[in-house]
């Protein structure tokens, strides 16, 4: 029997939560279980309680106190913890049955998924561990980026490097599309979705003097780093190199929209081959006696 996840990643704020929360609503308006799994240690507001919380084995504002550690520090002291300690994970979700999907909802510090390998190790145990647990990451960016391009390339490129760490499937996700709806027009908004460096040439915030331009430049010229050339130049060779591999593209989430929900919820399961996996069975009514779950 198969196990079916995702983890839900991505940086401060970006929508994580509230996006587990609009797709354990969605899972249940169509008859489907789910079992949520809180690895945040310092998120204490949910809108469904969570059937596991790294809280009830450490939390970050004790390991804070207690070690004189800030709170990027005391995090990463709080998942190698978790490591040390995964029956704290294996033993509640070992009895959960291939209907079941598993949600992760992951802290936001993208310490952990792009230069410190915790995340990785710890997707390794779960997926090729006791547990087999067939899983995909979704790397949530909020939509609002679009705004500013490089801004938009910064993370296209933290998307990238979540993307190569953790060595899954995997899906980017623009956030928050409610508070760019209207704002950006329809074409250009094809372009953040499958990034395309030509974003950067035709940024209307940014446009660069011609006499820059002509002078072909040179990023260490002074007057090219004070006019702001020289950044143009190092945001164009990023964006080259998003574009040149192509490597990510995002799908759009309004997370109070079910529709849009409902296909983000289309692509994670075919990443995971979820409903080949599904005998045709009678709809789930409760929750399983042995364990928790929605
Ligand atoms: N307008 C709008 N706001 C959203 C949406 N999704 C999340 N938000 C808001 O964005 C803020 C952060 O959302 P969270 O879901 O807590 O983000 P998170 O990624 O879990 O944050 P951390 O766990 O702190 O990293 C909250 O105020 C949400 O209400 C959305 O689709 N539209
Ligand atoms: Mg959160």
């Amino acid at each position: 029997m198969s196990k079916f996840g995702v983890i839900v990643t991505g940086p401060a704020g970006a929508g994580k939560t509230t996006f587990c929360t609009a797709l354990i609503q969605h899972l249940r308006t169509v008859r489907r279980s789910c079992y949520y799994v809180n690895l945040d240690p310092a998120a204490d507001d949910f809108a469904y309680e969570p059937d596991i919380d790294i809280k009830d084995l450490i939390s970050l504002e004790d390991v804070m106190e207690e070690l004189s550690l800030g709170p990027n520090g005391g995090l990463i002291y709080c998942f190698e913890h978790l490591l040390e300690n995964m029956d704290f994970l294996t033993d509640p979700l070992d009895p959960v049955t291939d209907e079941y999907l598993i949600i992760f909802d992951m802290p936001g510090q993208i310490e952990l998924y792009t230069h410190v390998p915790i995340l990785p190790a710890l997707v390794k145990q779960l997926m090729h561990g006791s547990l087999n647990i067939r899983m995909c990451a979704t790397y949530l960016l909020e939509a609002t980026f679009v705004v500013d391009r490089p801004k938009f390339f910064a993370g296209t490129l933290s998307a990238m490097s979540a993307m190569m760490m953790l060595e899954m499937p995997h899906l980017n996700i623009l956030t928050k599309m409610d508070l760019i709806k209207g704002k950006v027009p329809r074409r250009e908004l094809k372009r953040f979705l499958d990034p395309d460096v030509g974003l950067l040439d035709d940024d209307p915030d940014r446009a660069l003097p011609e006499e820059a331009k002509a002078a072909g430049l040179d990023p260490t010229e002074t007057t090219n780093v004070m006019s702001g050339a020289s950044y143009h130049k190092l945001n164009k060779a990023v964006g080259r190199l998003i574009d040149d591999f192509s490597m990510v593209s995002f799908l759009q989430l309004d997370a109070q929209d079910e529709e849009s929900v409902g296909a983000v919820l289309s692509y994670i399961d075919e990443s995971i081959q979820y409903h080949e996996a599904q005998e045709p069975k009678e709809p789930v009514e409760e929750p399983l006696d042995d364990m928790e779950g929605y």
